[in-house]
């Protein structure tokens, strides 16, 4: 079955100021030559670009009071939640093209505050090798791109809890993560205590992939907004290189595709961030690519006869 999506808006932000290494910033050039905005035209929808965010470089500081670069991921989140917000309010879709995750926070706030003031639930979908749920105290590099979910649940600097206007701008309940393999040990109790829904490699491993989506999906309605947050090293490494922080055992491109069909079958995505694509560590823009082709899953395509 076809579904009629939304007009798409694609919002680059093009740093990689809340990350350990240099490179995430090339992120959305590299998926629009990958031919993002093509391809979910040739699916019948609506594309806009609406270019690249602009916010300040990339100082390459080192860690302060926990925080490494903590004005700068401010003004890059400050300019992507006024800018999500707009797209959303106009009843368009943004598709963030990061950029490292710490933009998570700016483009959920932004949908957070959508939901309040429309009256829709909000569920999000973190696709993930890691958890991104440190803090200043617990936080083994400073690095933000490592704290947007428990930014997003109020635990951080006012500066990037109240970005949204609401703290927190959800609750652990509304977050479920799929595909982590790498939690440090402080953050391992946060997570526990928080009570986060995580479905980690070793479940997908032991269930598969597609209980593990139909858990994950699970108490969708039609008043749901789901926002999914596809960090790009949830993937295994062997097919997506060209990522910062890549670990081992990730999903495999089966694997992910099922994520994708499923999600798109659930008919609930609202908003969608792709980030911590790494062009510089790429071969070929073959992480890029293969985001593409994801994403076009995330809108319907499927293998066979479903479309
Ligand atoms: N947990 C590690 C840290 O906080 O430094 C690594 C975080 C990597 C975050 C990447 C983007 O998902
Ligand atoms: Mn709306
Ligand atoms: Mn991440
Ligand atoms: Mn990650």
């Amino acid at each position: 079955m076809r579904r009629i999506f939304p007009p798409v808006s694609l919002i680059g932000v093009p740093t990689d100021i809340g990350a350990g290494h240099l490179g995430a910033r090339l992120g959305p050039d590299a998926l629009r030559i990958a031919g993002l905005a093509q391809a979910l035209r040739g699916r019948g929808i609506e594309v806009e670009d609406r270019g690249n965010l602009a916010g300040p470089p990339n100082p390459v500081e080192p860690p302060m009071d926990g925080y490494r670069h903590l004005a700068g991921v401010v003004a890059w989140n400050e300019a992507l939640m006024q800018a999500s917000l707009r797209e959303l309010e106009a009843g368009r879709m943004p598709v963030v093209l990061g950029g490292d995750h710490s933009l998570a926070i700016g483009s959920i706030a932004a949908v957070a505050a959508h939901c309040r003031a429309t009256g829709r639930r909000l569920r999000v979908l973190w696709l993930d090798a890691h958890a991104d749920f440190n803090t200043s105290d617990v936080t083994p590099s400073g690095n933000i791109h490592g704290m947007p979910v428990a930014c997003l649940c109020g635990i951080g600097p006012g500066v990037l809890t109240g970005i949204g206007g609401h703290v927190p701008a959800i609750t652990p309940a509304q977050v479920t993560q799929v595909g982590i393999r790498s939690v440090d040990q402080d953050e391992k109790r946060m997570v526990k205590e928080h009570g986060l829904d995580i479905y980690d490699m070793r479940y997908i491993d032991e269930v598969g992939m597609k209980r593990t989506m139909e858990a994950a999906l699970e108490g969708l309605d039609d008043d749901t907004h789901l926002h999914v947050s596809f960090d790009v090293d949830v993937l295994d490494p062997s097919i997506a290189p060209g990522t910062g922080t890549r670990v081992p055992g990730g999903l495999n491109y089966r694997e992910a595709q099922l994520v994708m069909e499923m999600i798109a079958d659930s008919g609930r995505m609202g908003s969608l961030d792709v980030v911590e694509v790494s062009p510089a560590l790429d071969e070929r823009n073959r992480t890029a690519e293969l985001a593409v082709d994801l994403v076009e899953s995330l809108f319907g395509k499927s293998t066979l006869m479903r479309d």
